[in-house]
């Protein structure tokens, strides 16, 4: 284990996404780390996205958990960990191995997930291992493994440069993976004769690359891809020899197509018959077709049969294995692909094996020594957390995930935690809304701490590596696991460090492997502790035959996984189109540029939370009208499991009956914003995988009677108004609130919000017959303080207001800003507000963008970026930048992008 702080630059990978982008972090004298793109690592070549070159700023220990809680209570390691072991061990023998479970996390190293996997099935014997990728990757996972015979992903990124067509199914590329993106744009740029489609019920910023954009409704994919595969047959562009010679199942999945004539696919899509021909026409004429596909396939109650439509269209025309072609699920978390390989899903067993093949069973209980190796998967998530409801599971340690926000149904997730006996609870935060259930929380090491490796997209391993000592009393999380398996009596657990369990895991995968299957990275079993650390970006397989390491692609030669070797096409059903009940809506969920998952890191950095600072429910404008909303309004969104309440957003990116809200809000950071409580739990019935963009829901205004808006040095309580958000600033935070109730001393509850000290000076203003009150504190000539309330949303313009607090006063005061200025909201005469921020990297705001379009100064994403610096690091907000642009070219209005600015 590293202890000491290192010096000098280190090279390492991103905590985020499965781009997997290296990166350069130099520990600087001041504390603070200097973060830039590897320009060597093959992921991104030096680039990085808003969320990547802002890691410095999210690896303070400020929230940090540094040691052992037990009961609440500060714990010694001895006391947790024995806790831990023996009451998982009493519950085995009382109620047997499928009592207790893991549920764990594509956050996880390999190494960590490695060693809770072996400790679960291996030697617990259970198969109740399940992780956050049962919400992300399964129904790739499972469709993967009925066409391919093994969880194979094909290509490489190159591959998407190379493509004359790539396909983007379900994902918001340029928001979501924002360097491959960034890739595809420039490869674009550089041969204009290369085609994008999207398809995507909202037009989102992946639009912008986009010739075509299919607006699909939920869940019209599998008819769409079918109706593909009858095009490609009736247009004569099968691919007869391949299909032959490499493929069963074709005469079967031809014949389910055959529902699918353009007509039916119209009626089950939405789309115009036009484009679908469009698409389909595309498709046939272009052999160098990628297809990238991601939560709007995988995240469906049809999810894996919609994985299935698309890889038939490849079989069918040969288009697999080759540059630039081929499907392409593309990962979302830095280690969803590592995770597949150890074999962490519930219904997987170690090194793309199978947990229901005897034969898979007794090589690993061999290779691992065994006894007690689990015989059937375990619990997949959904019904993981129903079975602790019900009581059959009496232990559960989560570790790396946060289920109170991410699971569906999440209030009942919270009820079911709240109830189970032993919860034990790994992070690297003290506060997350998961963190309150737990009996025992166990201090794990970050991102720049821990040490191990992580499989991006296109199966590329690479380090992570440690430039910061281990804080307070963390540990890795296979140091945890490792020590519990120990204390729990077995052998197999006396790893000393993350290089002795990554070679077993390549030894694992290699052992009478001999070609059988996909996963071999017996080329870096034995590595010595100082090959491991040296361990350069390298994409599997890795055989111990092979003698050069270069890109690979599989399924080149024509053999698969299954016995036959043969690829199978699937007869895939589409679903019955669910028609709304009048007044309901389609509850679409997904991210946003710049927070990640439950914001416990991008929450912490100012810059990352200025892009989007509050959760928002995406509505058509004309959808808007008829519920009698207007803009600013807050809007509850209510389903048969529960409620949330966010800020309208109005755009036609959005279709009508629909609304999009994001996943990132959690309990933290607004008190309703927690949008899973929403979200139903029905699942794939063959991947396990949730239908997260799919659930009926009403709309209602949330009547408040009055709204505020603060900026204050201290943190308030969600829970201090019926709706609070709050976003981490610069120096302080910036705060939204609305109550139901007339307020009663708002001086009173000002006091709350801000939580100024004693001494500081309280500056007041109150009209009682307008509702309007407008409070600021003082301490000497600083602002610590400001809240401001009317009986409408405040028209305070809010990133000047944000720059009051982190500024110092008098600095204010010199820039003509005045307190009755400060009281009234308003900038001075020569500080225009910059509007919400669009450039994360330069804090550069949607007026000030606009302002040099109105001017003539810039008129062209490349001119705002020469007037500006406005996307010109990263690049993640160029499509944002562009939609300003053309709005204000095209007519003076505000740009849709501007959010809460009342
Ligand atoms: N900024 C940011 N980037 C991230 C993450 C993050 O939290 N923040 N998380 C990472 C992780 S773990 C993941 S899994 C990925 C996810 O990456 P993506 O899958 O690209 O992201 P999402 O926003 O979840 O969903 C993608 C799109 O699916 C669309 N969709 C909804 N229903 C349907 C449908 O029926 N059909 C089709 N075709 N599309 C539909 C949604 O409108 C949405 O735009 O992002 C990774 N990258
Ligand atoms: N409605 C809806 N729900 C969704 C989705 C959706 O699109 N719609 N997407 C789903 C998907 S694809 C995903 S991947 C999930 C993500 O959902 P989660 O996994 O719940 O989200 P995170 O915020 O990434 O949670 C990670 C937790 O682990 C902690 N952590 C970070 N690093 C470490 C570490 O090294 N060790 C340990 N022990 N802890 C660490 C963090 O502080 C945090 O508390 O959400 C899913 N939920
Ligand atoms: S695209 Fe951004 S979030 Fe993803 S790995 Fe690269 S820098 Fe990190
Ligand atoms: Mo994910």
């Amino acid at each position: 284990m590293n202890m000491k702080p290192t010096t000098g630059t280190i090279r390492t990978t991103c905590a985020y996404c499965g781009v997997g982008c290296g990166v350069l972090a130099t520990p600087e004298a001041d504390g603070n780390v200097s973060i830039v793109g590897d320009p060597e690592h093959p992921a991104n070549f030096g680039r990085l996205c808003s969320k990547g070159s802002a890691l410095g700023e999210t690896i303070g220990l400020e929230d940090r958990l540094l040691s052992p809680r037990v009961d609440g209570r500060l714990a010694s390691w001895d006391e947790a960990l024995e806790r831990v072991a023996s009451g998982f061990s009493r519950v085995i023998a009382e109620d047997g191995p499928d009592a207790v479970a893991f549920y764990v996390s594509g956050q996880f190293l390999t190494e960590d997930y490695y060693v809770a996997n072996k400790l679960m099935k291996g030697f617990i014997g259970s198969g109740n291992i399940d992780t956050n990728s049962r919400l992300c990757m399964a129904s790739s996972v499972a469709g993967h493994r009925r066409a391919f015979g093994a969880d194979t992903v094909p290509g490489t990124y190159r591959d998407l440069e190379e493509a004359d067509l790539v396909i983007l199914v379900g994902s918001n590329l340029a928001w979501c993976h924002p360097v491959t993106y960034q890739r595809l744009a420039a490869a674009k740029a550089a041969r204009p004769a290369m085609k994008i489609v999207l398809i995507d019920p909202r037009r989102t910023a992946s639009a912008e690359i986009a010739d075509m954009h299919l607006a699909i409704e939920p869940d019209g994919d599998t008819a769409l891809f079918s109706g593909l595969l009858y095009a490609i047959a009736e247009g004569g562009a099968v691919h007869c020899d391949f299909v032959a010679r490499h493929t069963e199942g074709f005469v079967d999945a031809l014949r389910a197509s055959r529902a699918f004539p353009v007509a039916k696919v119209a009626a089950a899509t939405g789309l115009g018959e036009a484009e679908i021909r469009a698409f389909y026409d595309l498709f046939t004429a272009r052999e160098k077709v990628v297809t990238v596909y991601s939560q709007g396939v995988n995240q469906s109650v049809g999810g894996t049969d919609k994985v299935n439509a698309i890889i038939n269209c490849h079989l069918a025309t040969g288009r697999i294995g080759r540059p630039g072609m081929g499907p392409f699920s593309i990962t979302g978390q830095p280690n969803a692909m590592g995770g597949r390989e150890v074999g962490g899903l519930a219904n997987q067993l170690a090194a793309h094996m199978a947990i229901e093949n005897p034969h898979d069973r007794a090589l690993v209980g061999e290779f691992w020594q065994a006894p007690n190796i689990a015989r059937k998967p375990g619990l997949k998530a959904v019904d993981l957390f129903r079975a602790v409801e019900t009581g059959k599971v009496k232990a559960i340690w989560i570790a790396g995930t946060n289920p109170v926000v991410s699971m569906p149904d999440a209030d009942r997730v919270k009820a079911a935690l709240a109830a189970c006996p032993l919860v034990v609870v790994s992070d690297v935060v003290s506060r997350n809304d998961t963190l309150p259930f737990a009996h025992v929380a166990l201090p794990a090491a970050a991102w720049g701490e821990k040490d191990g490796t992580v499989t991006n997209s296109e199966r590329r391993i690479s380090r992570q590596r440690p430039f910061l000592p281990l804080p307070g009393e963390a540990r890795p999380d296979w140091a945890i696991f490792a020590e519990v398996g120990r204390r729990m009596g077995f052998s197999g657990f006396d790893f000393t460090n993350a290089a002795e369990v990554f070679d077993e895991h390549a030894r694992l995968s290699a052992y009478r492997n001999e070609g059988s299957r996909d996963f071999d990275i017996g080329g870096l079993a034995g590595l010595a502790s100082d090959d491991y650390d040296a361990l350069d970006p390298v994409q599997w397989p890795v055989k111990a035959s092979d003698n050069e390491i270069g890109e690979k692609r599989f399924f080149a030669d024509g053999r698969f996984y299954h016995p036959d070797g043969r690829a199978r096409f699937v007869a895939v059903r589409a679903p019955v189109r669910e028609t709304a009940a009048n007044g309901e809506f389609v509850l679409n969920t997904g991210r946003v540029r710049d927070h990640w998952h439950t914001m416990t890191r991008t929450g912490r950095s100012a810059r990352l939370s200025a892009h989007i600072a509050e959760p928002f429910a995406e509505l058509h404008p004309e959808d808007g009208k008829q519920l009698g909303l207007k803009p600013a309004d807050l809007v509850t969104i209510r389903s048969a499991h529960g409620s949330a309440t966010v800020r309208c957003l109005f755009t036609k990116r959005q279709m009508r009956g629909s609304v999009f809200v994001p996943i990132h809000w959690s309990g933290e950071f607004a008190g309703t914003g927690r949008i899973d409580a929403v979200v139903r739990p029905s699942f794939d019935p063959i991947s396990g995988q949730p239908g997260l963009k799919n659930t009926p829901v009403t709309l209602s205004r949330f009547r408040a009677s009055w709204y505020g808006f603060a900026v204050s040095l201290n943190r308030p309580e969600t829970s201090a108004s019926d709706y609070l958000v709050t976003a981490r600033t610069g120096a302080g935070w910036r705060t939204e609130l609305a109550g139901l109730e007339v307020l009663g001393d708002a001086a009173d509850f000002a006091r709350h919000i801000i939580a100024p000290s004693q001494e500081a000076e309280f500056v007041a203003y109150s009209d009682a017959k307008t509702g309007t009150h407008r409070f600021a504190a003082f301490e000497g000539s600083r602002l610590v303080g400001a809240l401001w309330i009317a009986r409408e949303p405040v028209a305070v313009a809010r990133n000047w207001a944000v720059g009051q607090i982190d500024a110092d006063a008098r600095a204010s005061e010199a820039t003509g800003v005045s307190r009755a200025h400060l009281l009234a909201g308003r900038t001075g005469a020569d500080r225009p507000d910059p509007g919400a921020i669009v450039c994360a990297c330069f804090s550069i705001g949607v007026n000030e963008i606009a302002a040099a379009v109105v001017s003539g100064q810039a008129l062209s994403v490349e001119a705002v970026g020469r007037h500006l610096k406005a996307g010109t690091n990263c690049g993640s907000c160029r499509s944002e930048i562009k939609a300003i642009v053309d709005a204000k070219r095209a007519e003076p209005q505000p740009a849709e992008t501007e959010l809460s600015e009342a």
